[in-house]
């Protein structure tokens, strides 16, 4: 057997013993949201047009204190949620009731303790504006160490509905991992990925909570519900049965599990942010049996009632809350 030579030993151990507990101080230390974008700075006021707020305002009081965004689509799901963290974590004030707050035109948002939730509607193109002012608007609120969740609804590829999708990693339509923007008249492609600790803590949390319906994969993410999907439902269509399972059996061969509308631009846009994110989605449909959409509300609240459960989980694990389901 070789020993290791002396300038090995000489370094291995000058790492252990300077360089380990930098890292363990780089870990503890918080991180704040910031935009890399210069030209923010050069801003008197930046007004945070579609959420109502603006940058002249005491932001830090308001919001320097947030650590979760969870968004969602729907205005009435994401008042549902921040009611269940009140509820569950945050209970309000007696006598006070949730309003959402900022302008309501286009998203609504919540504020319960250090959690935020907004709307984003359907789509990416509403969700980039959204994520965008967000982050503006966290990073001149002094915020750090903020986590994104997208909490949607999908159709899922051989899953009953109800099943709850973490996703691993998103795709486009081509069932590749970049999201394409086109700006100034060029085409950029960017990586979409989802935060690898976010991914293990919402795994973890669903491992606590004991729940059978939970599936990890990939999600196919496209700008469109119906031809985009392969749906054979919409107003128009190219394309037979036969085609659209020859696609499907394509993604479930890339490892899709799920299809939506969103996480691609989300993963790519927070991994240029330098945020933290991550996607779980119910699915709603078994697009392998059939692309109409139907369910009960009894049906509807159990199965958002599994995917938040292991976000109040995850949330209360990162955090340091007590949460008993
Ligand atoms: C899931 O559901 C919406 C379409 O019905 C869309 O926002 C998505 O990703
Ligand atoms: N949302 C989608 O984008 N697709 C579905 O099939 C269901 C919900």
């Amino acid at each position: 057997m070789r020993f290791p030579s002396l300038p090995f030993i000489v370094s291995f151990t000058a790492f252990h013993i300077f360089i380990t507990p930098v890292l363990q101080f780089l870990r503890l230390m918080s991180v704040p949201v910031t935009v890399p974008n210069p030209h923010i700075a050069e801003l008197a006021v930046d007004n945070y047009y579609h959420l109502g707020f603006n940058s002249s305002q005491d932001l830090k009081s308001m919001f320097g204190d947030v650590k979760f965004v969870l968004f969602g689509g729907s205005n009435e799901r994401m008042e549902t949620i921040a009611h269940e963290f009140a509820k569950t974590f945050f209970p309000l004030p007696l006598g006070s009731t949730l309003t959402p707050i900022g302008s309501t035109t286009r998203y609504h948002m919540y504020k319960v303790g250090p959690i935020l939730t907004a709307s984003h509607q359907m789509g990416m193109a509403s969700f980039s504006i959204l994520v965008h002012e967000m982050t503006k608007l966290l990073a001149a609120s002094g915020a750090t160490d903020v986590v994104y969740l997208r909490i949607g609804t999908s159709g899922g590829l051989g899953l009953s509905p109800g099943t709850v999708v973490i996703t691993n990693q998103s795709m486009n339509g081509l069932l590749t991992p970049t999201f394409e923007l086109i700006s100034l008249g060029k085409r950029h492609e960017y990586p979409s990925t989802l935060h690898p600790d976010v991914i293990e803590g919402l795994k973890k949390a669903a491992e606590q909570n004991n729940v059978s319906n939970v599936v990890i994969g990939n999600t196919m993410s496209v700008d469109c519900f119906y031809e985009g999907q392969g749906r054979l439902d919409g107003a128009l269509c190219e394309y037979n049965s036969e085609d659209k399972f020859e696609f499907i059996k394509r993604a479930e061969a890339v490892g899709v599990k799920n299809i939506e509308m969103e996480s691609l631009m989300f993963g790519a846009f927070c991994a240029r942010a330098g945020i933290k994110a991550g996607v779980i989605c119910i699915t709603l449909v078994d697009r392998t049996k059939g692309d109409q959409v139907s369910y009960t509300h009894d049906q509807y609240t159990a199965w958002l009632d599994s995917s938040l459960n292991i976000v109040k989980r995850y949330v209360a694990n990162t955090l340091g809350l007590t949460y008993k389901a």
